[in-house]
C-alpha cells in the first residue's frame, strides 16, 4: 500500500507536491510527514529515537536537552568511493570523480529505491542554505526516512515551514532524496541504526538532483551540506560566476579596531572548527577573532571587485575528539546545551567523553559501540561528531547572518603535512595562489572511510566535493582572478591575498613542532599585516615568507631553532613535491589549464637554480 497524504496548507507548490507523491509511489513508505520545524516535531522525533534505541538522553544537569546517537559501526564516515557525479558526459565529472552514465544510474536508483521505505515514515524536510529569503540562499527539499536526519537538518540548516513561504507556488528548489535503505517487513522490529552495506551518494549536476542510499551518517545523509552546498553549488557557482568552497570564514579585529575577514580551506578533520573559533593567546590583549562559519563558504564578487562570503550553514557538525577547553573553549561553550552527539563515549551517569576531552579517562565509561570501555580500543570513534546551532557559539560574528556576506581580505590554504611544506608562505600573485591551492596535499583522516595518514593531493580541499571536472574548477578560479584584477584596478579596491599554511610539521621523533590552536594567531597577525602592507616578507622560490623576527613572539617560548624547523624548505623534498604536482596535473587530463602547468615548470626551474 502506498501512503498518499494531502499536503498541509502551508505547502502551495504543486510540482513539489507531485514530486513528493512520485517519490512516495516509488519508495512505498507507511506514512508521509511534512515537517514544519517546530519544537513539538523535534521533541517527538527525539523521543521516537530514544524508544527505538537510536539515541539516549544525556545527563540533563551536565548536558541540558542533549542526546547521544550511536551509529552502526559500519556507518561512521563519508564514503568517497560510493559518491558519484553523474553528468551527461564523463569528461564533465573529470578524473577525480566517480562517474556513471546517468541513464544507467537512474535505472540502478529506481531499483534500489523501489519499496525501500516500506514500514517507515517518509519525512519531507524543507531547508534553506543561507539566510532565509536572501538572494544568495538556495532552497532544498530533502525527502528522508531517517528521523536522525530530520533533527540534524534542523540544527545544520534553516529548516521549517517558513521555507515554503519563500518558495511560494513555483520557486526553485534542489530535490534531495535520502533513504537508509532498510525497508521493514510487516510487523518487523526496527534496528537502532538502520543502514545498508550497499551505499550510493549520487549527484546529477545538470538537473541539480541528489539521491543518497544506504547511509544515515553525516555528509552522506544530511544532504544540504556537502551534497548541495558544495557539489551542486560548485556547479551553480561556475555557471553563475561565484564560488562554493570548503572553507571556514573568520573575522580578525586588531586593537585599533581594524577588521579583516579571512576564508580558509583545509581538508576534513584538519582543525577548521578550531581555527574558526581561535582564542588569541596571552600577549594579544585587544585582539578578537570571530566566527562566520567553520566548513563551507559561498563567495561572490561585487561590482567593485571585492569578494563577499556567506556561510550557507546554520550549525556545526564538528569532530569531537581532541576538543577541550584548552584547544577550543569557544567550541566547548557552544556545546553547553542542545547538542546531538554521534559516536562519542558516555559515562554511566550520562556525561559525554572523547579522547582529549580531559586528561584522565573517566571510570565507568561506555564506548561508542555501547560496550564497557576496557582501554584497548578508543572510547569514542575518531570521526565522532557534535551537531549544534552556530548561534550558540560565543565567538559568532555579528555579521554571520548578513545576507550581503562579509568582505574577504585573504585566503588561506592548508593541509596536514609532516614535512616539506613550511608553516606559512604567501603567494606571489593570484595565479601562484591558485597553484598553491590546486596542489594542496594532506594526510588522510578518519572523516572519510579508507586508509588513514597517507598523503593525497586534495586541491582546494575540494577533492571529494567538486561537482565537476577539477581542471575546469581550476580554470574557474583563474578566470575569477582575471575578473577581479580588472575590477579592482578600475575601482581602486584590493585583490585578496593568498597564503599556504601547514600547522602539522613533525620533528625526527614524529612529534608536532608547531603548538597550533591559539598560537596560530601569530601567523594570522602576519597575514593581516601583509594585507595592510606593513609586514616584511622574504622571497623564496616557493613563496614570500616571514623571518623569525617578522612574527610577534610576545609571551611565547617558541625558539628560533623550532621556527627554522617548521619553516625549512628542503630542496630535494621540493623537487619531489613539484614532480608530484605534475603527476596530479597530468592525471587531470586535457582540460588542465596550461597556466598552472607552466607555473609548475617555472617553480621547478627556480628551485633547481
Ligand atoms: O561528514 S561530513 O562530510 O559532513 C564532515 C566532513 O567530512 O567534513
Ligand atoms: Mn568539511
Amino acid at each position: 500500500m502506498t501512503a498518499q497524504v494531502a499536503a498541509p496548507n502551508f505547502v502551495r507548490h504543486q510540482s513539489l507536491i507531485n514530486w513528493v507523491n512520485d517519490i512516495a509511489k516509488l519508495t512505498k513508505p507507511a506514512k508521509i510527514e511534512w515537517c514544519d520545524g517546530s519544537d513539538e516535531e523535534y521533541n517527538r522525533l527525539i523521543n521516537l529515537m530514544i524508544d527505538n534505541g537510536t539515541m539516549i538522553k544525556l545527563n540533563d544537569e551536565k548536558h541540558p536537552n542533549s542526546y547521544l546517537a550511536s551509529s552502526d559501526p559500519s556507518d561512521v564516515a563519508r564514503v568517497e568511493d560510493r559518491t558519484f557525479i553523474c553528468s551527461e558526459r564523463e569528461i564533465d565529472a573529470g578524473a577525480t570523480n566517480n562517474w556513471q552514465e546517468p541513464a544507467q544510474m537512474r535505472t540502478k536508483l529506481n531499483s534500489l529505491f523501489d519499496g525501500c521505505m516500506a514500514g517507515r515514515t517518509m519525512y519531507v524536510v524543507p531547508f534553506s542554505m543561507g539566510p532565509l529569503g536572501s538572494h544568495i540562499a538556495h532552497i532544498g527539499i530533502e525527502i528522508t526516512d531517517s528521523p536522525y536526519v530530520v533533527v540534524s537538518m534542523r540544527k545544520m540548516a534553516r529548516m521549517g515551514k517558513a521555507v515554503y513561504d519563500v518558495l511560494g507556488a513555483d520557486g526553485k528548489f534542489v530535490p534531495c532524496v535520502h533513504s537508509v535503505g532498510r525497508p521493514l517487513a510487516d510487523g518487523e522490529k526496527d534496528v537502532a541504526w538502520p543502514c545498508n552495506d550497499d551505499k550510493y551518494i549520487v549527484h546529477f549536476p545538470e538537473s541539480r538532483e541528489i539521491w543518497s542510499y544506504g547511509s544515515g551518517y553525516g555528509g552522506n545523509a544530511l544532504l544540504g551540506k556537502k551534497c548541495l552546498a558544495l557539489r551542486i553549488a560548485s556547479v551553480m557557482g561556475r555557471e553563475q560566476g561565484w564560488l562554493a568552497e570548503h572553507m571556514l570564514i573568520l573575522g580578525v579585529t586588531n586593537p585599533k579596531g581594524e577588521k579583516h575577514y579571512i576564508a580558509a580551506a583545509f581538508p576534513s578533520a584538519c582543525g577548521k572548527t578550531n581555527f574558526a573559533m581561535l582564542i588569541p593567546p596571552a600577549g594579544y590583549e585587544g585582539w578578537k577573532v570571530e566566527t562566520v562559519g567553520d566548513d563551507i563558504a559561498w563567495i561572490k564578487p561585487s561590482e567593485d571587485g571585492r569578494l563577499y562570503a556567506i556561510n550557507p550553514e546554520a550549525g556545526f557538525f564538528g569532530v569531537a575528539p581532541g576538543t577541550n577547553t584548552k584547544t577550543n573553549s569557544n567550541c566547548m561553550a557552544s556545546l553547553a546545551q542542545d547538542v546531538i552527539y554521534t559516536n562519542v563515549a558516555v559515562t554511566e551517569d550520562g556525561e559525554v567523553w572523547w579522547e582529549g576531552k580531559t586528561k584522565e579517562t573517566p571510570d565507568n565509561l561506555i564506548n561508542w559501540k555501547g560496550e564497557k570501555h576496557d582501554g584497548r580500543e578508543k572510547a569514542s570513534h575518531p570521526n565522532a561528531r557534535f551537531t549544534v546551532s552556530a548561534a550558540q557559539c560565543p565567538s559568532i560574528d555579528p555579521n554571520w547572518e548578513n545576507p550581503e556576506g562579509v568582505p574577504i581580505s585573504a585566503f588561506i590554504f592548508g593541509g596536514r603535512r609532516a614535512d616539506t611544506v613550511p608553516l606559512i608562505s604567501e603567494a606571489f600573485d593570484w595565479v601562484d595562489g591558485v597553484y598553491k591551492a590546486a596542489t594542496m596535499g594532506s594526510e588522510t583522516t578518519a572523516a572519510a572511510t579508507g586508509a588513514q595518514g597517507v598523503v593525497r593531493r586534495d586541491p582546494f580541499a575540494m577533492l571529494p566535493f567538486s561537482g565537476y571536472n577539477m581542471a575546469d574548477y581550476f580554470s574557474h578560479w583563474l578566470e575569477m582572478g582575471e575578473k577581479l584584477e580588472k575590477l579592482t584596478s578600475e575601482h581602486g579596491t584590493k585583490m585578496p591575498k593568498m597564503f599556504k599554511v601547514n600547522w602539522f610539521r613533525r620533528d625526527e621523533n614524529g612529534d608536532f613542532v608547531w603548538p597550533g590552536f591559539g598560537q596560530n594567531m601569530r601567523v594570522l597577525e602576519w597575514i593581516i599585516n601583509r594585507c595592510e602592507d606593513r609586514a616584511n616578507a622574504v622571497r623564496t622560490p616557493i613563496g614570500l615568507v616571514p623571518t623569525y623576527d617578522d612574527l610577534n613572539w610576545t609571551n611565547s617560548d617558541f625558539s628560533k631553532a623550532q621556527f627554522d624547523l617548521v619553516t625549512s624548505q628542503d630542496k630535494n623534498q621540493w623537487i619531489d613535491e613539484l614532480n608530484s604536482h605534475k603527476e596530479l596535473f597530468d592525471k587531470l587530463g586535457e582540460r588542465m589549464p596550461k597556466t598552472l602547468k607552466d607555473h609548475n615548470q617555472k617553480l621547478l626551474q627556480d628551485i633547481q637554480a
